[in-house]
């Protein structure tokens, strides 16, 4: 089948439509591609596959892989007809951190040409290559049916990728108008539609609800200079009190786990009180609720910890589904939460999907979400992490010290230049600050690193 042929097959099978349709984005476009459709149409299927055979004849490659779902038939066919092997990552079981990820064999060191069905901005495939990198496979090339992203190909270049295309949406257009399948008015819209598009800046969202407490820490924010949050973890109040008094000034936030404390009383938390307000700084007790609404309502409200009498902000998990979050918070003032999007330990069960989700709940409680806790293998996932958050939610992230490594029970650490750099609005530091011989010397460096790179970022 021609090129020509092909593209008049994907409008007459619904593949590539013209009209009226909103994006996820809420935008609205005028036409709209879905490539899953030709997975049934086999000699739809036959021919993009040939014709992608025709494309990558002369690339240099050792194997295969289609990104899941649509891509993946097709890669299938185009490894029969190279007689290449195949590969392919997990989709949705994506395990964050490490984790044998890819199906089908290969050595270390092949290099993988990555075949996908369409590309929209170059972020997802830029994220499946380091992720396949991660695995052991080098990645130089990616083709795809088609290009319809206004900037994909240079965005992937920057990174040391080189895309190929069969199609590019000018194609189709010019392609669709000759033959008469759409008008000129028709094609002058979607080429208006893409070149505004890649010169659009997103929106800030001011209608946005803005939740208190976040407004809060970034004042302080500001008004401290620091990005700074003390993981205070020890287990009894004289050296808690003893090192809050030689960090306290350069903290924003004071994070506890307040049933670790073996001498705990109501006198603790008055003096913690009174601390919070002498050098402004927020409560955060890092409880990880996981309950269902009504225990951690109970949890959270009664027992003789009452952290809801006190605690500014607390963690929970979304593993029990939106009922945690009314549970804990409807009734309540000025009280707000972090979400647990990713962790920072090895192995942890977290992956892409469940990340999703937590982004797409917190998204409908502002007044209870000031954003989440999240980690990454390197800066530049991180930052792809927080690039999916909702607007307006901030990004802490634990598992840090000056330099990058391990605990001996599972605990990974990013740099403090590495989360900032990364999207990180606030860095969590424990044993990084406490565990060394001066704190208040240590917490101060870790302050301006942090804020240094904050402001550098921030001015980007
Ligand atoms: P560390 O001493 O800097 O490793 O302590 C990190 C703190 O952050 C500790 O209190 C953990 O319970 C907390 N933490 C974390 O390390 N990783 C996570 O993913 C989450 C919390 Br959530």
């Amino acid at each position: 089948m021609t090129k020509k042929d092909f593209i008049l097959s994907l409008a007459q099978t619904g593949a590539v439509k013209f009209g009226k349709f909103i994006l996820k984005s809420g935008i609205e476009s005028p036409f709209y591609i879905d490539l899953r459709e030709i997975v049934s149409q086999p000699h739809l299927l036959r021919a993009a596959a040939s014709l992608l055979c025709e494309k990558v004849r002369e690339l240099d490659f050792t194997c295969i892989s289609g990104i899941p779902y649509t891509a993946l038939p097709i890669a299938t066919i185009v490894a029969d007809q190279l007689q290449k092997p195949l590969v392919f990552m997990r989709k949705e079981e994506k395990i964050y951190g490490t984790g044998k990820n890819i199906i089908g064999s290969y050595h270390k060191g092949d290099t993988c040409l990555i075949i996908d069905d369409l590309i929209t901005t170059g972020e997802s495939k830029i994220e499946t290559a380091e992720q396949m990198e991660r695995e052991g496979l080098v990645i130089k090339d990616f083709v795809v049916i088609i290009d319809r992203s206004a900037r994909g190909q240079e965005e992937l270049a920057a990174k040391g990728y080189t895309l190929h295309s069969l199609i590019k949406l000018k194609d189709i257009v010019r392609t669709l108008k000759t033959t008469g399948y759409i008008d000129s008015d028709m094609e002058q819209q979607v080429l208006d539609f893409t070149a505004g598009l890649a010169s659009a800046r997103v929106k800030e969202d001011t209608d946005q609800e803005i939740n208190p407490l976040t407004r809060k820490l970034l004042e302080y924010i500001q008004e401290k200079h620091s990005n700074l949050v003390l993981s205070l973890d020890v287990t009894n109040s004289r050296d808690f009190f003893s090192i809050l008094d030689k960090v306290a000034s350069e903290i924003i936030m004071l994070k506890t786990h307040i049933d670790i404390l073996t001498d705990f009383d109501q006198d603790f938390i008055f003096r913690l009180r009174e601390y919070s307000v002498k050098f402004r700084f927020l409560l955060f007790e890092d409880r990880k609720f996981a309950d269902i609404g009504n225990t951690v309502r109970m949890q959270y409200r009664q027992g003789i910890y009452n952290i809801a009498a006190w605690a500014d902000f607390v963690t929970l998990h979304l593993i029990p589904g939106e009922g945690i979050i009314t549970g804990l918070f409807e009734g309540t003032e000025r009280r707000s939460s972090f979400i647990l999007a990713r962790m920072s330990s090895e192995g942890n069960l977290i992956n892409e999907t469940y990340s999703r989700r937590c982004f797409e709940i917190a998204s409908k409680y502002p007044r209870y979400i000031s954003g989440f806790i999240g980690h990454g293998t390197s800066e530049d996932d991180l930052r792809r992490f927080k690039a999916k958050f909702p607007p307006g939610m901030l990004l802490l992230v634990p598992g840090v010290k000056l330099e990058t490594g391990k605990d001996n029970l599972g605990q990974q650490y990013m740099s403090v230049e590495q989360a900032i750099r990364g999207g990180a609005d606030c860095v969590i530091v424990g044993r990084g600050i406490y565990g060394t011989d001066n704190p208040g010397k240590t917490a101060s460096l870790f302050r301006q690193k942090a804020w240094h790179e904050y402001n550098k970022r921030e001015q980007e």
